[in-house]
């Protein structure tokens, strides 16, 4: 299924191994890892398209279903639950309601989703007219070309999700390696850096910015020292944190952003990336919070541009002016249902 503006393959928990070695290394086989082309199997050859979404009925009070997110690595031997992906998580409700997981309404059905990796919860409205899952329609996201069924997902608590505290330094700035930075996990960690401070305008395409490699250097040795502070230990095998250059909007968004994933430059912007890079947005003397529209009042829609668009993500605030929710707008498509073979 394509969830958001990310790709991957979406299984029953029972279908796959239940030993974790015996699992990584079929999916491992399944995506053609490891191997740049990803030739031998179903991954893209792009981290956002080499991702495994694993559901189950959950026992949760409340909940309809339990979803594990799994990167899988391209070019390495590594299969990671180290992130969550609020894309993938896009696929989801519909996958559960096909799978029988969840019995759809006549209309719009909620699918209320624990989110394994970073144990919260989201809920996802799923368009069901005359009870079955419908993937038409005219909602349009950047990245993906052409309209389909809106998905609106909401999270709430979603602050220290990895790393214990939304600013896991217990600071709205740090210096590393020199440049000012803003550690943050309202979702997804994230190292905040201004694109000014990484010598870039903010405006270049990923390919140019994969192509510095002094660039790339830079922001692995910054990414290597940030991971033991925002509690993450050793980052060099790991997914995470994202590393977000900002920079002032330019098409009357709220900011302007250039995101590593950790070392391909995403094409657009996580969507818990997104809602991190937002909230730093709003804490005063955060990076960021002096570059961006952010708005007024209680409910701030802040359109997060990246390099094929935007992505809006709608901040709820507390009178002490903390984000407490949020909300997005996904889609997905249903893409082939079947077999696959390790
Ligand atoms: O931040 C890519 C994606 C993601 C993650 C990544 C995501 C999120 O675009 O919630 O969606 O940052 O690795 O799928």
């Amino acid at each position: 299924m394509r969830g958001g503006t990310s790709k991957g393959g979406y299984f029953l928990l029972d279908d796959l191994p239940a030993d974790v070695a015996a699992r990584d290394a079929a999916l491992l086989g399944i995506m053609g890892s490891p191997d740049i082309r990803q030739i031998d199997g179903m991954g893209g050859a792009d981290p956002l398209t080499s991702k495994v979404a694993v559901v189950s009925t959950s026992a949760r009070e409340g909940v309809d279903v339990d979803y594990l997110f799994l990167q899988v690595f391209v070019d390495q031997a590594i299969v990671t639950d180290a992130q969550n992906c609020g894309n993938i998580l896009a696929g989801v409700g519909p996958f559960a309601i096909e799978r029988g997981l969840v019995a759809a309404q006549d209309g719009v059905t909620p699918v209320t989703i624990y989110m394994k990796n970073t144990g919260q919860v989201a809920v996802a409205q799923v368009q069901t007219p005359a009870g079955r899952v419908s993937y038409k329609g005219e909602a349009r996201i950047d990245g993906v070309p052409g309209g389909a069924a809106p998905v609106p997902i909401e999270f709430k608590d979603t602050a220290g999700s990895s790393c214990g505290a939304l600013l896991p330094t217990g600071n709205v700035s740090d210096v590393v390696e020199g440049v000012e930075v803003t550690m943050i996990d309202n979702g997804m960690p994230c190292v905040v850096m201004r694109a000014s401070d990484m010598g870039i305008s903010g405006e270049e395409s990923p390919e140019e910015l994969e192509g510095n490699a002094a660039l790339r250097e830079k922001l692995e040795a910054i990414r290597l020292l940030c991971g033991p502070m925002m509690n993450l230990g050793d980052v060099r095998e790991k997914s995470v944190p994202k590393m977000t250059m900002v920079s002032a909007p330019r098409d009357g968004g709220a900011i302007a952003t250039r995101t590593f994933i950790p070392h391909r430059c995403h094409k657009t912007i996580g969507v818990l990336g997104a809602v991190s890079v937002a909230t730093a947005c709003l804490i005063e003397g955060a990076v960021g919070y002096d570059l961006a529209a952010r708005g007024e009042g209680a409910e701030r829609s802040l359109a997060v541009e990246h390099p094929t668009g935007e992505m809006t993500v709608v901040a709820r605030l507390n009178e002490a002016r903390e984000v407490t929710s949020a909300a997005i707008l996904r889609t997905a498509r249903k893409l082939m249902d079947g077999e696959v073979f390790v």
